[in-house]
């Protein structure tokens, strides 16, 4: 097996469901990756561990998913210098994803975390493979050819449409 380039982290095994995402993505992009639970508040000598070390196990970026009071994102990204991507997780002890958003979105000056959508575990899977692949070509082509099918979705959709006599007028 090759080597994780992204590690998936998250607060708990509750946010596999949520996560899960990622790692679907990443699988689809062909990205190696790693996945494990590491929790700010309950296992904080495991997260330092984690960030302090995933850079030199070879890992390139760090996606962290977490709910509620989500401290896991910000805390890796001032131990790390590896971009963290944070996914906030709408748990069963969130006030609807919104405290889990802000506290990863609202850091402090010179520690900064590339904040997804609540639950956009999906679009850090991608964001991850984005950054990878502007060093990497091969990845860079299958992030194009990933695009091109989303685009060729919409036009299917939008034929469909048409033919159902819901579109009608701009016709590109
Ligand atoms: C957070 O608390 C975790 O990231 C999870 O989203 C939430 C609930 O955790 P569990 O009680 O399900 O373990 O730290």
């Amino acid at each position: 097996m090759s080597t994780a380039l992204v590690g998936i982290i998250m607060g708990s095994d509750s946010d596999l469901t949520i996560m899960k995402a990622a790692a679907e993505m990443l699988e689809e992009l062909e990205v190696p990756f790693e996945l494990t639970v590491v929790s700010a508040h309950r296992t904080p000598l495991r997260m330092v561990d984690y960030a302090s070390r995933a850079a030199e196990r070879g890992l390139k970026v760090i996606i962290a998913g977490a709910g509620g009071a989500a401290h896991l994102p910000g805390m890796v990204a001032s131990i790390t210098t590896l971009p963290v991507i944070g996914v906030p997780v709408k748990s069963s002890n969130s006030i609807d994803g919104w405290d889990s958003m802000l506290s990863i979105l609202q850091m402090p000056g010179g520690v900064p975390v590339a904040t997804m959508a609540i639950n956009g575990a999906k679009n850090a899977g991608i964001m991850a493979a984005l950054i990878i692949g502007a060093f990497n070509p091969e990845l860079s082509k299958r992030l194009a050819v990933f695009k091109q099918k989303m685009s060729e979705e919409v036009l299917r959709k939008v034929g469909t449409l048409r033919e159902e006599g819901w579109a009608n007028g701009y016709d590109a």
